[in-house]
């Protein structure tokens, strides 16, 4: 049913398009240092708002009249640590495990009020968002919201001129500063990719990101080998880019493995590229995922272009496979196999069509 409803409408016509050719990655060594190693999606910090600085106790003394009153002014107030959007930054890699604005000096004498200690202000990229320790999202910065004040500093306390009353004209008395807020953080940036490869673990989505792409993601025979998103990006001759995340597999029960952990990430993805293991049961592979894509937000299948990657068609029962899926499922899916760079540049022509027709 599913399969039906969601893929029959919006079928894409692939035909035999014009799109620029793809430039296929030819790896150097300079890759090693490839945008999807060192882009890192989520951080912890611990953040700490300055103390505020304590009052002063100080009397005036002036000439004639040595005892003229408190003068003892309050504290300055501690600094705030604020996150702020910087729009050219692109990942979390420089966010560290520990903020602590600026303390509050104490009061100073003559009424006048300590140095306030300075804002701690930390640039982050467009879509992060901030989740306390128990997971809920306590803050998402974008284009609208573009400051988050995450832990405030402490508000200085009163000199003794405060504590001057008709009762108690000598006041000895002041108030210490406020401590700063403490909080933890868990930063999380919405991957911004064009497409996602979205399917079991195990089904060589990795391995399809490298091949395509520069990126340098790890391979492994077992699954869960990928365990963060990794993002790649494809050139084509008309130097247009287009970004492929390869996000960890995901079961057919959302309740193991990594769960809907990295699910949200889809929302911001233009496409949504399906990676179907042919030696496997592909159909059952399909099922599964588009109903954990339904049961997470099914306005991602209705509104988003998909495309499927029979993977792995260089295994022996393969073929036999990729003729039974095809006729279940409406739309067309490209036979490509990784290792033995089967259909690349086929399915990158693809990629592009879809892109130009559907994801601007
Ligand atoms: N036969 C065949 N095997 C492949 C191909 N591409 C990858 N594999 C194998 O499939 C296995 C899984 O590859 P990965 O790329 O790590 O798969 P993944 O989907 O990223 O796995 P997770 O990160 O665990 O979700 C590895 O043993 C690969 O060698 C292919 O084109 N053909
Ligand atoms: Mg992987």
């Amino acid at each position: 049913m599913i399969l039906k409803r969601y893929f029959r409408s919006s079928a894409i016509a692939y035909g035999k398009t014009l799109s620029p050719d793809p430039k296929l990655p030819k790896k150097t060594k300079k890759d090693t240092l490839s945008i999807s190693q060192f882009f890192i999606d989520h951080k912890t910090t611990r953040v700490k708002g300055g103390n505020g600085g304590d009052g002063l106790v100080s009397f005036m003394h002036l000439k004639g009249n040595e005892f003229a009153g408190p003068d003892g002014g309050d504290g300055g107030n501690g600094g705030h640590v604020i996150f702020k959007i910087e729009p050219g930054l692109k990942s979390l890699n420089k966010i560290q495990s520990i903020y602590e604005a600026e303390n509050g000096e104490e009061g100073r004498s003559f009424h006048m009020k300590g140095k306030s200690g300075q804002h701690l202000v930390i640039k982050v990229p467009v879509g992060t968002i901030f989740r306390s320790d128990n997971g809920h999202i306590i803050e998402e910065l974008n284009e609208k919201k573009t400051m988050f004040v995450s832990a405030r500093g402490g508000a200085g306390g009163k000199g003794n001129h405060y504590y001057l009353s008709n009762d108690n004209k000598r006041p000895t008395q002041f108030e210490s500063g406020h401590k700063g807020e403490q909080f933890v953080y868990d930063l999380e940036l919405k991957l911004i990719a064009d497409a996602a490869l979205i399917g079991y673990p195990n089904v060589g989505k990795s391995s399809l990101l490298n091949a395509l792409t520069r990126a340098r993601a790890k391979i492994g025979d077992y699954s869960f080998t990928t365990l963060h998103p990794h993002v790649g990006v494809v050139e084509y001759e008309d130097f247009k880019q287009i970004s492929i995340a390869d996000l960890p597999g995901i079961l057919p029960d959302l309740t193991r493995g990594l769960g809907t952990k990295y699910l949200h990430h889809l929302e911001k993805c233009k496409i949504l590229i399906f990676v179907i293991d042919l030696s496997l049961n592909p159909e059952q592979q399909f099922k599964d995922m588009t109903r954990v894509l339904d049961i997470f937000d099914s306005s991602l299948l209705q509104k988003k272009p998909k495309i499927v990657i029979g993977h792995k068609i260089d295994n022996q029962v393969s073929k036999d496979n990729f003729a039974l899926l095809k006729e279940k499922i409406q739309l067309p899916i490209v036979p490509m196999s990784a290792q033995k760079k089967i259909n690349l540049s086929k399915f990158l022509k693809i990629l592009r069509h879809v892109y130009d027709k559907y994801g601007n």
